[in-house]
């Protein structure tokens, strides 16, 4: 083999390796966005962040990119002093949605804390902070 040949055959296992690392770069990015596609994540909310919301009895509608399992998700209200307070989730809500009634809040700070699971199996969740006001 000539010096020339043995170059060329480096540069062309060069290629095939960066070739090789680039796909597999491209599946690791493509399984990412497809299961960061299939969790849920709040498209828009009632009350929605930063909101101020007349107490002291109001409905809470969260909604999300994906259907989600009602039965195994959480929904709950902390006050400033952090006490929770567990909302029932409604049985009517739509499959992507979750509705509750929260009742009797004073006016004030509150975190809107749910949990979800997604139809892939992952749970995630968040809160949304708000504010209530009475008249
Ligand atoms: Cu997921």
């Amino acid at each position: 083999m000539t010096e020339m040949q043995k170059s060329f055959g480096r540069r062309t296992a060069l290629a095939a390796r960066m070739a090789l690392l680039a796909f597999a770069g491209l599946a690791i990015l493509f399984a990412a966005t497809r299961q960061s596609a299939a969790h849920a994540i709040i498209v828009e909310s009632s009350p929605a962040a930063g909101q101020t919301v007349k107490g002291p009895d109001f409905s809470i509608v969260i909604r999300y990119n994906n259907r989600i399992d009602r039965a195994r998700s959480r929904l709950s209200v902390l006050d400033e002093a952090n006490r929770s307070t567990v909302l029932t989730i409604a049985k009517e809500s739509k499959s992507d949605t979750v509705t509750a009634k929260a009742t009797g809040l004073g006016s004030g700070r509150y975190r809107l804390r749910w949990q979800v699971l997604a139809t892939d199996g992952h749970i995630t969740r968040g809160e949304v902070p708000f504010k209530v006001q009475l008249p």
